[in-house]
């Protein structure tokens, strides 16, 4: 048998264990994803695509625009706010973005590379940087296939996390330890 102060302890816990349950959801989704271990296909190989492109950090893409917009955040206000994507319109057309109450303006805010919150053009694997870890069982034969979309920029590749002792032509010095990936090979 509980006591009424148990009884109240015990909702106190759960209440307390719903709200950090939902507090991450509010979290921007893509920092929030658990590891997952991978799946090999028939012949037991875990096969990754990796598109590598160029990428504007602190930006999100809009289907039919070339270009990205930009977006910035103010730590003292804790605000969101987004510029103009059209460049021939006014400079400092600036709008406030409300991710926690505007599902489009979450869904765009899940597209940013935040890194050290600056637009910088920088390299992603499948949009983002570093690439997403890859996580198989130990030993397994792993194959990735790499594309790289960067335009005029040869690129080599390598993993970090594992052992490559007798694996010297896998660190990715280009010329010297792998040929370089050519441009939209
Ligand atoms: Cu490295």
């Amino acid at each position: 048998m509980f006591s009424t102060t148990t009884t109240r302890a015990t909702m106190i816990v759960r209440l307390l264990i719903l709200f950090i349950n939902v507090l991450p959801s509010f979290a921007f989704k893509s920092y929030a994803e658990p590891l997952k271990m991978a799946n090999p296909n028939k012949d037991n190989v875990y096969v990754f695509d990796m598109l590598v492109t160029r990428k504007l950090s602190m930006s999100f893409y809009i289907n039919n625009v070339l270009h990205s917009a930009p977006v910035d955040y103010d730590p003292s206000t804790q605000r969101w706010s987004q510029r103009d994507p059209n460049q021939l319109k006014d400079c400092y057309a600036n709008f406030t973005m409300n991710p926690n109450t505007n599902a489009g303006d979450e869904a765009n805010l899940d597209d940013v590379l935040l890194l050290d919150g600056q637009h910088k053009r920088v390299l992603t694997i499948n949009g983002n940087t570093p690439g997403k870890a890859i996580v198989v069982p130990y030993n397994a034969e792993v194959l990735l296939k790499v594309h790289n979309s960067v335009l005029m920029d040869a690129i080599t590749i390598h993993v970090h996390g594992i052992d490559k002792q007798g694996m010297w032509y896998m660190d990715g010095v280009a010329f010297v330890q792998q040929c370089p990936i050519q441009s939209t090979n």
